[in-house]
């Protein structure tokens, strides 16, 4: 798209468009149309999606996927699927995909067939993972390992950390694994006093390989390895290494076997399916893995076979644009009615900030329409005692995702009957709202005198009208967690496409990393370099000088 979106004739009629649905109520658009839920309802991978509590009408669906049509979403897709290099800020290829292909055709990045690499690195780390698993591969003093540390940041730590709390029922009881992302000593160092180095094995999670955070802890791990077991040569058996940077793992003393490779056409963010998701072969062991990569495979076949008006990425995406682009809404809560997905509004929350918050589009112009939200959320039930007021009656109002699984994997007495109550009750709270004359009637049944009645109804109404989606999965396993974090990515695809930005780049994590190698090396000289602005010049004065200065 060369033009920019406002400018498409979609985009002006939903202007329009929107002026007729804001004068519309949910409660009445149901009350009036039975057929509401089914006409407003798709499956795919798997998943169902009730969209039927949205501020839509069907023109609204089919002005927007006109809006996608008008924006190229078709030949974007293709573009993708197909390695062009699309990341053009970067000029690499967006292929995460490749990693989940599960058919025998080849994906060509400047001619050359990706796949047998894939599967190479694939079969490598099943061959790791069940060597340490069984306790084949042991460590420096024949002990089996029986923690393994992921020590990585940001995409080579959110995605693993996520599913591998969301599969926790698919982990045998061998292995514990930990994530240490944090620079902060304290991560790394409040885990090391559990753990004992003989039965330990390090995985250095990182791309470049020069992330600094990631780099620090992985030396603090190896001195501490080193010191307890009292060799060098222990590194070689209890550190691994996922990694594009091949020079910087054999610099680091990680022998070339234990290097998982992955390439530069996957984004950090996107890198779970990959290497970096070595943390999850070991926890759940690599069929379980697999599966998670068939899931994903799936709801790529439905991305690219489904019509707009079926396809669910397609349709939560441009939901997602409606509401930011035409009502104004500024953020967006993901709430999964499922504590082993208590990691996953954060995964989301890199995944859609990180590639839709740009202010620059494909053509380098600045853009002068709303891109991406403010993602955020918690598991429910635990969010309607924090946050959800918020949601009810605040000024604002929030767009929200549940999810939640109609299985559970710990059917405790009547717990999964009320985790599902409690999530359909929200949605239809959020949407129906209650009326003064409903909270009237309620408080004079519970016998409350007129005074006290009338003064409390205004606080009682809810206005309702509130909207979100509601997603099922049959029950939360490796293959629907697969679409599902699929099913998301492309959803975040399909609005970069719209508001014609580059989802894959990530220019806006720069500049505090450059600041930050200059400030360091301040403390190093025990004096703020000349340039500092006064502020930043007095707070590393007062770091030099302790806490009391
Ligand atoms: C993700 C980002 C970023 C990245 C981390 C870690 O898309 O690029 O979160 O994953 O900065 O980078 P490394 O894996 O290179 O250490």
């Amino acid at each position: 798209m060369q033009g920019r979106p406002t400018e498409l004739p979609a985009w002006r009629s939903l202007r329009d468009h929107q002026r007729t649905v804001a004068g519309m109520h949910l409660r009445e658009l149901f009350a009036a149309d039975p057929g509401r839920f089914d006409r407003f309802s798709v499956q795919g991978a798997g998943l169902f999606l009730d969209f039927s509590k949205h501020r839509i009408v069907d023109e609204t669906l089919g002005l927007l996927t006109a809006l996608a049509g008008q924006a190229g979403l078709d030949a974007r897709r293709q573009a993708m699927f197909s390695g062009d290099p699309i990341n053009v800020t970067e000029s690499r290829a967006v292929l995460h995909t490749a990693l989940r292909n599960r058919s025998s055709g080849p994906v060509l990045v400047d001619g050359v067939d990706v796949m047998p690499a894939i599967r190479r690195v694939l079969g490598q780390m099943r061959a790791f993972s069940e060597a340490i698993r069984s306790g084949r591969s042991v460590g420096h003093g024949g002990q089996p390992i029986r923690d393994v540390v992921n020590l990585g940041i940001g995409g080579s730590d959110l995605g693993p950390l996520m599913a591998c709390e969301a599969l926790e029922p698919y982990a045998g009881a061998g292995l514990r694994v930990h994530f240490v992302s944090n620079v902060d000593g304290a991560h790394l160092g409040r885990l090391l006093k559990r753990l004992d180095p003989a039965s330990t094995l390090f995985i250095v999670a990182s791309k470049t390989f020069t992330t600094q955070e990631t780099l620090a802890n992985a030396h603090s791990a190896r001195t501490w390895l080193v010191s307890g077991l009292g060799s060098e040569s222990a590194v070689a058996k209890h550190f691994a290494a996922l990694s594009t940077n091949l020079q910087g793992t054999a610099a680091f003393g990680i022998p070339d076997d234990r290097v998982f490779a992955f390439w530069d056409w996957v984004g950090g963010r996107y890198s779970l399916w990959s290497a970096i998701g070595l943390s999850i072969a070991l926890y759940v062991g690599m069929d379980n893995f697999d599966a998670m990569l068939d899931g994903g495979c799936a709801m790529d076949q439905h991305f690219r076979g489904a019509p707009p008006e079926q396809n669910l990425p397609v349709i939560m995406g441009l939901l997602g644009v409606w509401y930011r682009d035409f009502w104004g809404a500024a953020s967006h809560a993901i709430l999964p009615y499922d504590q082993s997905l208590h990691r996953f509004a954060a995964h989301l929350q890199q995944l859609d900030m990180e590639s839709n918050g740009k202010r620059t589009d494909l053509q380098g112009r600045d853009i002068d329409y709303p891109t991406g939200p403010v993602i955020w959320g918690e598991p429910g039930t635990n969010g309607q005692h924090a946050f959800f007021q918020h949601l009810h009656q605040g000024t604002d109002w929030t767009p929200c995702d549940f999810i939640l699984p109609l299985r559970s994997h710990y059917p405790l007495g009547d717990h999964h009957r009320m985790l599902m109550a409690n999530c359909f009750a929200q949605s239809q709270a959020l949407m129906q709202g209650r009326t003064a004359e409903e909270a009237r009637a309620e408080m004079r049944a519970q016998g409350r005198d007129a005074a006290a009645t009338e003064r409390l109804v205004p606080h009682k109404v809810f206005p309702g009208n509130r909207p979100s989606s509601t997603l099922l999965l049959p029950q939360l396993t490796p293959y629907t967690l697969g679409a599902l974090i699929a099913l998301y990515e492309h959803k975040v695809f399909v609005q970069g496409t719209i508001w014609n930005v580059n989802s894959f780049d990530q220019w806006g994590v720069e500049l505090g990393k450059v600041l930050a190698g200059r400030i360091l090396q301040d403390f190093g000289n025990g004096v703020p370099a000349s340039g500092h602005d006064a502020s930043t010049a007095g707070l590393i004065r007062r770091a030099l000088g302790g806490a009391g200065s």
